[in-house]
């Protein structure tokens, strides 16, 4: 795991532990081993810590945490660089995550390769640093840059690191030569720069910006464990030495470990990774080559489609039916690449290459040399199988045809070509440009090749794929239904829009139903429930009277003067009252837990048929989807997770008492909750038959 050469009195010890270098048992025996080696061998000056593979190291082996850990730590490794009478040296090849750059900050030195990024993304898993990194970054950089960098999580450019300090020098050449040269250097001047014995960046005036930064981010998310304790830790380095401080670090680091917040986050890392396998895809399922794509539509969904094939670098055709439309589509297009360039998140070279890949046209006749077109027309069944059945007489031969519908059959769709073999959905969220989810819906007749080169050009894309089967909205629209079906039943039985969404937000969403309703417009749920059945009582009253949500300054809420944040509005309140009293419903006032409960239960409930049906392939699935593509709170794991810890026998009772109360049979408990909940198992452990 460790490779030890040892040439003209420096020895390199090189990391091998694929795919990402993790410091897992193994891997720190060995390295504490070879270490211990090289500053024993009297012929070694000098050590060079190097990496094998893309990556540097992505941190402390996440699978062992909250496990008993086999010595030696991290942090005994670390002591020992500490110990050293010889300099370290890392040579930071590629990305240094978490434990990583812990590893390479307690060194003597440390170069980079240009395409190296370093950070300190603990706090992203619900932790923070748990080996120096609270204590070395700062006496680095600063506490004033280190907090922001360990509060966000986010990894900095080899370049930017070189700037800041985290790294002596961008190595452009043999980067293990450049760390020779530097250890050698280091062994000649007869000092080892320790950054344990740092204080510079300690300045009073840093400390009054770092306790600034960490009094708004406590205040932000008060709730947020890891923050708070990340400010404490970080506060421990200018109080006390370094070595009670990296106590102070350790201490909380073991606290957050074990907290369910932590948990959540480290189980969604892992879910996440988890939706790449598909269960019966072999991974050497051949792929078909995309080099061109084209996009049906050039509404704000097919804009933001295009964007994203436009930002991978693979060239995009717009296709629209009418000039008016497509000059429309394009222009808001550059608008938003403009936007991006002015605001500096791309420069103005990749704004002009990007909106350069993408290219309109008028008819689909031009998606003949398209190795993929993603249609993005109207959600309606005629228009999409009218396309797709033109489409099928355009399209080269072996090209993938997908539909960017969010509810519809993707099985009738692929029907009305010869070549359903070819066919299948590819669901993204909007702003498409913005959203990494996108649901891969794999059609009866989808082909394996098909599927697999679907999921790859997701990545390429830069986008989270997750596979689900055929069924009306998949698994994010079908489960929202039924959140949005127990919404409009909670008004009237009593909860007022502005309880439910607090109680929403309160746990942990940005945005409550009814103002997420407001803000996407009344309108669009109201036509979709014309056309495909089903009513909202409250919700088409508003939109009867013209009440679309913040466009027309009225909704749920009242927005006077383009407001952005809603205000009750009385006239609201008495309609809700009328119509519970239409329909007989006594009104009664509900907890915030019990909203939360009404609200999300349903959800489970049907997540649980989803699986029964074989829509998703496992719970963790369904959780990716939630948490990617309706902002439910990470770190709480997504809806399968969440009832894991609420208990199924606590969702399946309450469940069965809504159903009686309501008299809505389809509450009653799934048979696989059901059963779950008799035998006292769990979503986690559930796997299909
Ligand atoms: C930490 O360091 C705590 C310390 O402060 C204190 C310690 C005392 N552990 O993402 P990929 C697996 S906390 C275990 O697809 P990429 C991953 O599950 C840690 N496994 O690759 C996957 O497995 P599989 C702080 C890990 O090239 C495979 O490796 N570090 C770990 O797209 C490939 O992963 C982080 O939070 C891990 N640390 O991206 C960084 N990392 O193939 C977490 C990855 O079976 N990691 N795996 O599905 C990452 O951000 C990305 O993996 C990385 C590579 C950027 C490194």
């Amino acid at each position: 795991m460790v490779r030890q050469e040892v040439d003209g009195g420096v020895a390199v010890l090189t990391l091998a532990n694929p795919p990402v270098n993790a410091l897992g048992a193994a891997l720190r025996a060995a390295l504490d081993g070879a270490l211990a080696q090289a500053i024993a061998d009297d012929s070694v000056r000098a050590i060079v810590l190097a990496a094998e593979g893309k990556v540097f190291v992505g941190g402390a082996d996440i699978t062992e945490f909250g496990k008993l850990q086999q010595p030696p730590s991290l942090p005994d490794i670390l002591d020992r660089l500490d110990a050293s009478p010889k300099p370290v040296v890392a040579a930071i090849n590629g990305v240094a995550l978490g434990g990583g750059l812990e590893l390479a900050m307690a060194c003597h030195g440390r170069v980079s390769a240009p395409a190296a990024k370093l950070g300190l993304p603990e706090i992203k898993l619900g932790i923070i640093p748990g080996a120096g990194g609270t204590q070395r970054l700062p006496r680095l950089i600063g506490p004033d840059a280190a907090f922001p960098m360990m509060l966000t999580g986010e990894q900095v450019s080899a370049e930017t690191a070189a700037a800041l300090g985290i790294v002596d020098a961008v190595v452009l050449g043999d980067l293990v030569a450049a760390a020779r040269t530097r250890a050698l250097e280091i062994a000649d001047s007869g000092a080892l720069p320790r950054v344990r014995d740092r204080a510079e960046k300690l300045t009073p005036e840093a400390r009054e910006k770092f306790e600034a930064l960490a009094a708004e981010a406590v205040k932000r998310d008060p709730d947020a464990t890891n923050v708070h304790a990340l400010a404490r830790a970080v506060r421990a380095g200018l109080e006390q030495d370094f070595d009670a401080a990296v106590a102070v670090e350790r201490a909380e680091f073991r606290t957050l470990v074990e907290d369910p917040r932590s948990k959540a986050l480290r189980y969604a890392f892992f879910a996440e990774r988890e939706a790449a396998r598909v269960p019966g895809l072999p991974k050497d399922t051949p792929r078909r080559p995309i080099h061109a794509a084209a996009v049906i539509g050039a509404g704000t969904m097919g804009g933001g489609i295009a964007m994203c094939f436009a930002n991978a670098g693979i060239p995009v055709m717009v296709i629209e039916t009418e000039a008016g439309a497509l000059t429309r589509g394009l222009d808001r297009v550059k608008g938003l690449y403009a936007g991006s360039a002015k605001r500096g998140s791309i420069t103005e070279a990749q704004r002009d290459e990007r909106i350069g890949r993408i290219t309109g046209a008028i008819g689909l006749e031009h998606a003949a040399q398209a190795d993929i077109v993603i249609e993005a027309a109207f959600e309606d069944m005629g228009v999409k199988r009218e396309i797709f059945s033109k489409l099928d007489g355009i399209a080269k031969p072996g090209a993938i045809l997908a539909s960017n519908t969010s509810y519809l059959d993707v099985n009738a769709i692929a029907a009305v070509t010869n070549r359903p073999q070819d066919v299948l959905g590819l669901h993204f969220f909007s702003p498409a440009n913005v959203m990494r989810l996108v649901e891969v819906v794999r059609a009866e007749k989808t082909a394996p090749d098909v599927l697999a080169t679907a999921l790859d050009l997701g990545k390429r894309l830069n986008k989270l794929p997750v596979t689900v089967g055929v069924c009306f909205g998949f698994v994010g629209n079908r489960m929202l239904e039924r959140r949005s079906r127990a919404g409009e039943r909670l008004l009237l039985e009593g909860a007022l829009p502005h309880e439910v969404d607090a109680a929403v937000t309160g746990f942990g969403f940005r945005m409550g139903p009814f103002a997420m309703s407001d803000l996407a417009g009344l309108d669009i749920g109201w036509r979709s429930r014309k056309d495909f059945g089903g009513r909202a009582p409250v919700a088409d009253s508003l939109a009867e009277m013209g009440r679309y949500g913040q466009k027309t300054g009225r909704g749920f809420y009242l927005y006077p003067d383009g407001a952005r944040t809603g205000t009750r509005d009385p006239e609201v309140e008495a309609l809700i009252a009328r119509v519970a009293a239409e329909h007989g419903i006594a009104r009664r006032s509900f907890s915030p837990d019990d909203i939360v409960a009404r609200l999300m239960y349903p959800m489970v409930n049907e997540g649980a048929r989803i699986l029964e049906e074989g829509i998703a392939a496992r719970p963790s699935d369904i959780d990716t989807i939630w948490i990617n593509g309706y902002n439910w709170p990470a770190w709480r794991g997504g809806p399968m997770h969440w009832a894991d810890t609420v208990g199924l026998k606590t969702v399946a009772e309450a469940l069965s008492r809504f159903a009686a109360e309501t008299g809505d049979d389809s509450q009653e408990p799934a048979p696989l909750l059901k059963k779950l909940a008799e035998d006292g198992g769990r979503f986690a452990d559930w796997k299909a038959a």
